[in-house]
């Protein structure tokens, strides 16, 4: 692609990989702020360790009385310096790690399949790519991850993020590119034999390239569409319909939403809790309803789970 700027994996000596994301300034804030931090504490105390040494060395004369008295607050002092500035620190992380985990709303939606040995992607309106994830400058992105086998972990350097990929739940993950230019993709958590090899590229594109790239090949149904079908196929329409015989909850709107459940717990109905509920029907059983619901475990795909998850979201979308 001639128009982009190749600038992710040009190769030199960095000693701070690039900053291509709006995830990268804080991290690396925090990262120099601790290095200093530690540095400066190791560098006291190797210079106290040379300075006693030659100082009280055999045979010098300085006095090695024990101090006379104790001075309290000099205890004080240094025992509520460290715990504050850990404690500040604490805060810090605390801050970013927080909002590192809040997606805004507008972000554009992407569904992750992890399995052995590759990373397989698919875009809203359908278009899936493997082991390369297009995305576009300047725009929130929201990953939907889960995995099919092993646990993996979605990798890249220069946004500053890593998110173990697990099987059996859905992790999520949100950035904004800062930096056009293609970026190193790792698996970053040993998932078997041929691990090193689940590796890709982080593309990412100008606005309009990215609409036109996005409008590229072959026509398919976007992953909601595909939820939509899986959700008359597999029969789950037949229970959750309007005009249903069955008494199911209408399922129109619910990510998002809180629910209560039969022993009285309410939980937020998140991504998981979707992916539970066809997965573990028993697991949270909504109040008021008999748990007549069949599990569909060993029916769906990851990527089936993904599309039926997508449809639920859409169907709380104004259209
Ligand atoms: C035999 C009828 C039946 C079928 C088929 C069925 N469900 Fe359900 N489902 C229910 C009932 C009844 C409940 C409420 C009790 C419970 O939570 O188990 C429910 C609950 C749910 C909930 C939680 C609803 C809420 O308001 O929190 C979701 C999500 C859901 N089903 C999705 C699906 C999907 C997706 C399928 C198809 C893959 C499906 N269901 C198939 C009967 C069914
Ligand atoms: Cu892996």
């Amino acid at each position: 692609m001639s128009t982009e700027v190749d600038a992710g994996l040009s190769a030199g000596f960095h000693l701070l990989d690039q900053t291509a994301s709006t995830a990268a300034t804080p991290v690396d804030a925090l990262f120099t702020a601790l290095v200093i931090l530690c540095g400066s504490v190791a560098l006291a105390v190797c210079a106290l360790i040379v300075f006693f040494c030659v100082r009280y060395r055999h045979g010098s004369s300085a006095a090695r009385a024990g101090p006379k008295r104790t001075l309290t607050w000099l205890e004080v002092a240094w025992t509520l310096t460290p715990l504050l500035i850990f404690v500040g620190i604490c805060a810090w992380s605390a801050r970013d790690y927080l909002r590192l985990y809040r997606p805004p709303p507008e972000a554009l939606p992407v569904a992750v399949v992890a399995k052995q040995w590759m990373w397989k992607l698919q875009h809203r309106n359908g278009r899936r790519e493997i082991n390369e994830l297009h995305v576009p400058l300047g725009q929130p992105v929201l990953l939907r991850m889960s995995a099919q086998d092993a646990i993996h972990s979605f990798y890249v350097p220069a946004f500053r993020l890593k998110q173990d990929v697990l099987p059996g739940r859905i992790t999520a993950l949100w950035f904004t590119p800062t930096q056009l230019g293609e970026f190193h993709l790792f698996c970053a958590e040993y998932c078997g034999s041929e691990h090193s090899h689940m590796i890709g590229r982080v593309v990412v594109m100008r606005p309009d390239d990215f609409s036109r790239w996005l409008a590229e090949g072959p026509a398919q149904p976007s992953l909601a569409q595909y939820g939509f079908a899986l959700f008359r196929q597999l029969g789950c329409s037949g229970c959750h319909a309007a005009g249903s015989t069955v008494h199911a909850p209408l399922l129109d709107g619910l990510p998002g939403r809180r629910v209560h459940l039969q022993d009285g717990r309410a939980i937020v109905a998140d991504d998981n809790y979707l992916r539970d509920s066809i997965l573990l029907p028993r697991k949270d059983v909504v109040a008021g309803f008999e748990p007549v619901m069949p599990s569909f475990a060993g029916q769906v795909s990851e990527e089936d789970i993904q599309a039926l998850i997508a449809y639920l979201h859409a169907t709380g979308e104004t259209r």
